[in-house]
This record gives C-alpha cells, structure tokens and sequence, in this order.
C-alpha cells in the first residue's frame, strides 16, 4: 500500500513534500530546504493552495519579461530541482534561458548532482560549475554571489524560484530585472524583485511554460505594454489581501 494514499485530504501536499524528501536523499537538496518547503506551505496553506489573481497575473508579466529578455538566466538550486526539473527545463527552452546552478548552502557534491539531474531531463548546457568561469557579484556575502561570466553575470533578467534575501536586492543594485516564485508575499526576496509570482512554484511553472507560449505571438511593442502596466507592490498586497480574505472566510466557517 502507498504511504500517501490518493484519497488522502492533503495528498497533494504530502506528494509535493515527498519529493523534496526523495530530493533531499537523492542528494539535491540541502537540509535546510526541507525548512524552506515547510514555510512554503504554511503560506500555501493561508493562500488556500491555489493560484490567485495576482499570480495569475504576475505570470504574465513574467512571460513578457522574459521573452522580451536579450540574456535571460534561470537560477536552480536545490529544491527546485527536486520539485519541477522537467519544468525548468522546458521553460528555459520556451523562452531561450539559460540555466545556472547557483546554491546558497554551496556544496560541490550537491551542485553536480542537480546539473545530472537537469541534464537528465533535458537540459543541454547547464552554467555554474566551472571555477574558470566564476565572477563575483558585488554586494553580497553569501556563497551565491559567485556566479557564471556568461550566464547571471552578464543576464539582463534573472529569475531567482524560492530564494533568500540577499541576492535579490544584490541583483538589482546592479541593474538586473529579477522574477521571483516566492509563496511568502511579506519576504524580501518578494518584496525587492521586479516580478513576484506569489504562488506553489509546482503550480506556476507549468502556467509561466503556457503564457511564455502563448505570448510568444505578440509583438514587442504590446509585451513591453504588459510589462510597464504592471506594479508588483501593488500586486503584492493583492496576494496580502487573498490571505486576509481567507482567513476571514475561515474565521466565520470555523
Ligand atoms: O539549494 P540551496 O543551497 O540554494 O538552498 C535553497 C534554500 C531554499 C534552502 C535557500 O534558498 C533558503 O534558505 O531559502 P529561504 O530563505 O528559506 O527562502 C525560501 C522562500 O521560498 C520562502 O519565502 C518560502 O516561503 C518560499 N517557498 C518555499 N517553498 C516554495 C516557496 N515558494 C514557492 N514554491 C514553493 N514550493
């Protein structure tokens, strides 16, 4: 019999956790993205785990961005690479990204198990593991400020799922625009990027691969549109006030 059986009332959660766990002991993850997916989910949970309107809309713009990118960088570390590796892949393929390990908890065992996986999954080229390549990211301490000279370097967007702090702000000190999956709307990573997708990063990938699609068509004039209409602080509290009405709705049925 399955640990988690299908009629479990939180089997998709407990699904999405067992992948971090077989992350974890496949050597992707770090212990303390075992931490990063708890907190995930309890603002999964507030959000009432689906995707709202700010990410849904959120998504769009970051497809926009993204195809309008010159040197588009998607960021990987260790849980998403156990959450949604076939996903990155495709979306670095849909929008031209290129891929980069980059991991806060640095660990070089860990960094070439996440790239085997990726190429497992399609990946052809993967940036972040050759010492030759490396730059320093000024404004940061953290190991993640050693990045690729050809990928986040020299990227005029990067996209940073499920991330701490730091470098988000770093990123933007030096004039990169940066995408955000983050289910925390209050974190600074949300708050410093350009674009927050607040949303299960399980649950947007696969919209984010669909709108990047669908927009391919548009031309750039109405993408750059899209992108100068929106405000992600305003977007942001739309997320703040999904949790509040949630809770709100809770608090009366409770
Ligand atoms: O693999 P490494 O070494 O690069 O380390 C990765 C982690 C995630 C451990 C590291 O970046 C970290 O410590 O991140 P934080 O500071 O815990 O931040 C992670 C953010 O992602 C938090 O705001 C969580 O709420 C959010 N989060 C967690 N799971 C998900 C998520 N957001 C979207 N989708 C999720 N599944």
């Amino acid at each position: 019999m399955p640990l988690i059986p299908k009629s479990h009332p939180r089997a998709k959660s407990l699904l999405i956790r067992e992948k971090l766990v077989d992350g974890f002991d496949r050597g992707l993850v770090a212990k303390e993205g075992l931490l990063a997916q708890g907190r995930g989910e309890a603002f999964d949970y507030l959000l009432g785990e689906k995707t709202g309107k700010a990410a849904t809309y959120a998504i769009k713009v970051a497809a926009a961005q993204l195809l309008l990118a010159k040197q588009p960088v998607i960021s990987v570390n260790g849980n998403i690479a156990a959450l949604c590796p076939k996903q990155i892949v495709k979306l670095s393929k849909q929008v031209k990204a290129k891929l980069e390990v980059n991991l806060f908890y640095t660990n070089e065992k860990r960094k070439q198990a996440i790239i085997k996986t990726l190429k497992k999954n399609g990946a052809n080229e993967i940036l972040g593991s050759k010492i030759l390549s490396s730059r320093k990211l000024p404004g940061i301490d953290s190991a993640r400020r050693i990045v690729d000279k050809d990928g986040i370097f020299v990227a005029d967007v990067v996209v940073v799922p499920l991330e701490d702090g730091d470098r988000t702000i770093a990123l933007r000190n030096v004039g990169k625009i940066v995408i955000t999956f983050d289910l925390n709307p209050l974190s600074r990573t949300s708050q410093t990027a350009n674009i927050t997708i607040v949303d299960n990063v399980t649950r947007a990938i696969d919209l984010l691969i669909n709108e990047s699609k669908k927009l391919s068509k548009m031309n750039q004039k109405n993408l750059q549109k899209i992108i100068n209409d929106f405000d992600n602080k305003n977007n942001l509290k739309e997320s703040i006030i999904q949790i509040k009405n949630n809770l709100t709705r809770r608090s009366k049925i409770a």
